[in-house]
């Protein structure tokens, strides 16, 4: 790397915060069944701790987006989560909702025929703004399981205007500093017609609902041959990306860590967001957030994982050389064109992130460093025990 190009890629890591998911420390499993990590969070305090630990070594995780009825006890303070969450080093970050697991949700909730249903989901959401706006968090991420599974189920117009409805709603309660993101997932558990299907439809009901509305990406929300980077280069013109759930995916909606299948596809759109701040000179506010579960790698490994190769990726795209891109575009030489991004691509940028963390103090490396300190044995007796004194019964549990 050049003087210039190790600058630059350390000006970018400076900018580059990736928030870690509470529901990304605990157990999950597959739709066939849970397996168990003896290290898996029990609580929310655990959650807080593990993504402190990820912060205190990454230097670049400072927040940690929570899942309201997993992370938030009914009547309990809001400001205590907030409070707990400071005690590990972190702050609260997104606020998700969850509109999809409860019984009433079974013909959706925002999407539901059943005005009754889609009064209590929009109450939730409502509570999660207030959530948010005690808690100083500045996002509400929306996900909707929402949709049908069979042609001539339900009315998809009928489904569309009762989610401009309620998201119109949501939108007049936000505080000025808060902003709802969009989520938008092709199919599952839907089968037939999910409500918000594509990035389109996201784009569309964000704009409708208001100016503080905008679109997020699930990297895992694609078909397999979707050119991603290609809608994120909209959003960003429109001014409508407002963040990413990274993860990574072969088939589907797989939650694999970031650039486990496909590393240059996150390049690439890290270098859509890179070209943007160049020519705009400016870079655009986007909420990175992870957005995975892990059943086979233990979860802050994982996470640590997704971290690294996010910063590193990150860094690679920050080295494209847009003025020689944009010569050779100019020139129609295409080849020289998609040489400058594979030579950014296949940059070593190692010394960039040695230094940066050097500069931070923190480790060179992390997830050697995160072995070393024992944090995963040390939590992994302590959970152990835990759940054998609160009687808690998980079948056969993996280390
Ligand atoms: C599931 C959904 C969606 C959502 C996440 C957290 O597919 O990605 O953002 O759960 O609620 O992965
Ligand atoms: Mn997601
Ligand atoms: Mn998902």
């Amino acid at each position: 790397m050049t003087p210039a190009q190790l600058r630059r890629a350390r000006e970018a890591l400076d900018t580059f915060l990736i928030e870690t998911p509470s529901w990304g420390f605990a157990d999950t499993g597959t739709r066939f069944g849970k397996f168990f990590q003896d290290a898996a969070a029990i609580d929310l305090g655990d959650k807080l701790a593990d993504a402190g630990h990820v912060h205190a070594l990454m230097g670049c995780c400072p927040t940690v987006a929570v899942h309201v009825l997993w992370d938030f006890v009914p009547g309990e303070d809001p400001k205590s989560v907030a409070k707990l969450a400071r005690k590990h080093g972190v702050k609260i970050g997104a606020i998700n909702p969850n509109l999809f697991q409860d019984q009433e949700y079974k013909w959706g909730s925002f999407g539901n025929s059943d005005p009754a249903v889609r009064a209590r989901a929009l109450q939730h959401c409502f509570d999660s703004v207030a959530i948010g706006r005690a808690v100083g968090s500045e996002y509400v991420s929306l996900w909707f399981a929402d949709g049908t599974n069979y042609p001539g189920q339900e009315s998809i117009r009928a489904r569309k205007a009762a989610f401009e409805e309620s998201l119109g709603a949501l939108h007049r309660k936000l505080a000025p500093n808060q902003t709802m993101l969009v989520e938008y997932k092709p199919f599952e558990p839907a089968f037939y017609a999910t409500d918000i299907a594509d990035w389109g439809m996201a784009y569309l009901l964000s704009k409708k609902a208001g100016p503080r509305a905008k679109v997020l990406v699930d990297t895992g929300h694609h078909y397999a041959a979707t050119n991603i980077e290609q809608i994120v280069a909209w959003l960003l013109d429109e001014d409508m990306l407002g963040g990413f759930h990274f993860n990574d995916r072969r088939y589907a909606d797989d939650d694999l860590t970031l650039g486990s299948i496909d590393p240059y596809q996150i390049f690439r759109i890290f270098h859509e967001i890179h070209l943007f701040a160049h020519e705009r000179r400016r870079r655009p506010k986007i909420a990175y957030m992870i957005d995975q579960c892990h059943n086979e790698k233990p979860k802050i490994e994982a996470t640590i994982q997704t971290v690294v190769i996010a910063q590193e990726l990150f860094a690679k795209a920050a080295l494209v050389d847009h003025e020689a891109l944009l010569r050779a575009q100019l020139k129609r030489d295409v080849v020289t064109a998609e040489l400058i991004l594979k030579k950014a691509f296949f940059t070593d940028v190692s010394p960039a992130l040695a230094s940066w963390r050097k500069a931070n103090r923190l480790a060179a490396d992390p997830l050697a460093e995160h072995r070393r300190s024992g944090y995963e044995r040390t939590a992994a007796a302590d959970r152990r025990r835990r759940r054998k004194e609160m009687g808690i019964s998980r079948g056969g549990s993996f280390a």
